[in-house]
């Protein structure tokens, strides 16, 4: 397809009046003029402007999928991570030039204004960025699709460096409200809590909620490539039904007049409240009710509205469960489907099994849900009938499969008997889906054989595998400009609307003036990322330096410290031997820690402190500089993504379910340093051995080492560099101003070494040795780097979801 085939021209239409369709909406709707303006009155006026188009692509979407009686695809997750919208509507949409010409017409700079648009961070990190990316290939693809989410007023908080200290600040991305959404106030349902079930004599079931919100629908249009499709994302605002009791407020009570709206209002408040508090957790159960609730009376009010008969429901929708989180839509369906609808039990358990899909995203016990038996009875007393109801049922046809135990029994229940009894989310969302899926081979091969290793003897067809994947528009036309105009030039333009072409630069990676021109690209995204390093911190980088990148959530399993210790014994080796030749090397982190999570938070100290001594020793110079970017968000990726030589992804093995940066930064032309985990694996069966950089131990070495009984102390005495590393960083040499700052943590790594650090040191130490001699050698290294972008178009999220949508939804 040829740009002359991109989106057909309509609302924005005849082009040259779009500099005045944008300044008649900074009037008539905005309501100032081109000399009051301020930038944030640009942008408003710029995407209502776009927004007319975008509105009639998505009321044509929707009209088509009726007149076809199409079946629809629901997205269910707690998460979409997804970030500003208004270069990827341009961009999808093909009308950068166009508004950015219009634009400058009235003296105002497009790049500016996309870069003060606030990023929507309703999500943490991979689940919920996949959600987003998920979004996009659903209208890119064409396939009739609804996000069903919560509309957090304070999405993943805002992260400042006090001394190198996390503190997390309020995100207020609705601060200057939110041109892109449309409040729904017909589309709002009643969701109960707690109260009272009574039964009939008939049989009839009856609950009465103590307490109820109204959930009120704001959609977002999701707009996909070329304009094809556009779709809904529809966020639940949570309200209280008697907004202010007046009676209470004319008596002087003023608070208690409001409780009641406080109370609703809290529910939609903040992103994954801090749970470690009874309170917390209580909220967060509320949370996940709320918006499964209201998801799944909206979509079975559309079924019924559309085709007449609850039973067809399986033909006409398919729900996937992003996790758990959303896992108690399966006791709603059987709720509505049964006291509403006047199904049997079996029926509507049929009904619900064929409608539901549900993918995990993670083996980590702490990640796989369960809630006390008490707090989910008392907030969900109808619920907890049926989770009993279906566990009945579980476990009788759990008991008729030869090899099924005690053992597995317990295993295979949705109540978890061992100590203070709790609801299993994981179970009850596996028992109540057709399909089960994972999120990258490993991952799946290890579902099987770990967390869901009874529930497979029980239903061996149902978990299946689908590798993660990345919208290549956002993690590359958008973020790489450069790069993508050099591909465009080089193999044409077909590689955008099916990035499995990109196979086809692969025999220009033997081409030395196109891999000039490629080093010329990644450099001057380096010099663009040195800039805003330098205004943002103040810090100097040398762009000829190899970029080494470590960017996603602090956690102690993706080894942010393995990072930061190889950094420590790469500074104390070149200032043993300042006679080596040594790769100039830039070390950037950034990632945010739960506000929660100790150990995560010591660790963004701890390369703080790093970063600071050896950005000011004289005796490495630029050789080596540290830094830990702060506030890492969607954007904030998109920035340091296309500018990264060497991508780091050294989880420990087995316990990184997928991971999606890995694809973004190979997508970029960056080489990967990483263990055998997640999708590392499956990329470097894309990309060949030689041109990946595999270090430390498998999975299965990582399990028989913990079994059997391993500890970090004799590995670390038997490495003089980790040794010196670590000895150096326990003993307070990085934190003069509190010498046992770190004392514990490196006391962690001599007694358990839970994750694998000191085992894997040295196979990791001299994988960076490798890297170094290849970033020397410019041709080999710009060959991998082109071999690596030819090869990783099977990682669009639009080859991920064509397989969701055949193999899971039936839509294909
Ligand atoms: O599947 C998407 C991502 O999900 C996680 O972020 C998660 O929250 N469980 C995993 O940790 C990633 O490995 C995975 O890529």
């Amino acid at each position: 397809m040829t740009d002359s085939q991109a989106a057909a021209p309509t609302a924005l239409d005849p082009r040259p009046a779009l500099a005045s369709a944008i300044v008649d909406t900074l009037v008539h709707r905005i309501g100032k003029d081109a000399q009051a303006a301020r930038p944030h009155d640009w942008l408003a006026a710029t995407i209502l402007t776009l927004r007319n188009e975008i509105i009639e692509r998505w009321m044509e979407s929707t009209k088509a999928a009726h007149a076809a009686g199409a079946k629809r695809v629901y997205y269910l997750s707690l998460e979409f991570l997804i970030g500003r919208l208004l270069r990827d509507a341009l961009s999808n949409l093909r009308h950068n030039d166009e508004v950015a010409a219009a634009l400058a017409s009235l003296g105002v700079d497009l790049a500016a204004i996309e870069e003060i648009e606030p990023d929507a961070a309703l999500g943490n990190g991979g689940l919920g960025r996949l959600a987003a990316c998920f979004m996009e290939s659903l209208a890119s693809l064409d396939l009739p699709a609804y996000g069903y989410g919560i509309r957090y007023v304070n999405g993943m908080f805002r992260q400042r460096l006090d001394d190198g200290w996390q503190v997390e600040l309020p995100e207020n991305w609705l601060a200057h409200g939110n041109p892109w959404e449309f409040e729904r106030r017909e589309s709002a349902y009643f969701v109960g809590f707690g109260g009272e079930v009574t039964a009939t004599t008939s049989g009839q079931v009856h609950w009465s909620p103590i307490e109820a919100v109204e959930a009120v629908a704001v959609d977002t249009p999701m707009v996909g490539w070329r304009g094809k499709r556009v779709n809904t994302l529809r966020l639940w605002n949570a309200r209280a039904f008697d907004p202010i009791k007046l009676d209470r407020f004319n008596a002087g009570d003023f608070e208690g007049a409001l409780a009641g709206q406080m109370r609703a209002e809290t529910l939609t408040r903040v992103l994954y409240p801090n749970d470690s508090t009874p309170a917390g957790q209580e909220l967060r159960l509320r949370q996940e009710y709320f918006f499964s609730s209201a998801s799944i009376q909206d979509i079975v009010r559309r079924h019924l509205q559309y085709f007449g008969d609850i039973r067809t429901l399986p033909e006409k929708a398919a729900i996937q469960l992003n996790d758990t989180h959303p896992a108690v839509a399966v006791a709603e369906l059987m709720r509505l489907l049964t006291d509403f609808h006047e199904l049997s039990f079996d029926e509507a358990w049929e009904i619900t099994r064929a409608t539901f899909g549900y993918t995990n995203h993670t083996l980590l016990p702490e990640a796989l849900e369960s809630w006390p038996l008490p707090l989910f009875e008392r907030l969900l007393p109808r619920h907890m009938q049926i989770v009993y109801a279906i566990n009945a049922r579980l476990l009788r046809e759990a008991s008729k499969v030869d090899g099924i135990d005690g053992n597995a029994i317990a295993a295979i229940s949705l109540i978890d008997e061992g100590g203070e009894r709790r609801v299993r989310m994981a179970n009850l969302a596996f028992a109540g889906s057709h399909s089960v899926n994972g999120v990258a081979a490993l991952h799946t091969e290890l579902m099987k054989k770990t967390v869901f290793a009874d529930l497979h003897r029980l239903y061996p067809d149902r978990i299946n595998n689908k590798t993660n994947g990345i919208t290549p528009r956002r993690w590359l036309q958008q973020c790489n400009p450069g790069l993508t105009g050099l591909l465009v030039e080089a193999i044409g333009e077909d590689f955008k609307d099916d990035a499995a072409r990109l196979t086809a630069l692969a025999p220009f990676a033997n081409d030395s003036s196109f891999r000039e021109r490629f080093a010329m690209v990644k450099r001057s995204n380096k010099v663009t990322l040195s800039t805003y390093i330098k205004d943002s911190m103040g810090l100097t980088l040398d762009p000829d330096a190899i970029f080494d990148v470590q960017i996603k959530r602090i956690h102690e399993y993706k080894r942010q410290l393995l990072g930061i210790v190889e950094a420590v014994a790469l500074y104390d080796q070149i200032r043993s031997h300042p006679e080596r030749n040594w790769t100039p090397r830039v070390k950037l982190f950034a990632g945010k820690a739960a506000s929660s999570y100790h150990t995560a938070k010591l660790v963004i100290k701890l390369a703080n402190d790093v970063a600071k001594r050896i950005n000011a020793d004289p005796a490495v110079g630029d050789l080596l500089k540290v830094a830990f970017v702060p506030n890492y968000n969607v954007s904030l990726a998109e920035k340091i993504i296309p500018a990264a030589d060497l991508s780091e992804q050294i989880s420990t093995a087995g316990m990184e379910a997928s991971g999606t940066g890995n694809m973004k930064f190979a997508l970029n032309g960056a080489l990967t340093i990483g263990t055998l985990d997640g999708a590392n694996i499956e990329i470097k069966d894309h990309v060949g051995d030689d041109n990946i950089f595999i270090f430390g131990l498998t999975a299965d070495e990582v399990a028989e080492k913990r079994a059997s009984g391993y500890r970090g102390r004799q590995v670390i005495e038997g490495s003089r560099e980790l040794a010196q590393a670590v000895n150096a960083i326990a003993s307070g040499v990085f934190s003069p101003d509190d010498p046992d700052r770190y004392k514990g943590l490196m006391d962690g790594l001599y007694e358990h070494d839970w994750f694998m650090l000191a085992a894997d040191f040295d196979a990791y130490a001299a994988a960076q040795r490798e890297v170094d001699a290849k970033f020397g050698d410019t041709a080999a290294w710009g060959r991998s780097a082109v071999i690596n972008v030819a090869n990783m178009g099977w990682f669009s999220s639009d080859r991920t979801i064509g397989e969701y949508a055949k193999q899971i939804w039936g839509v294909m």
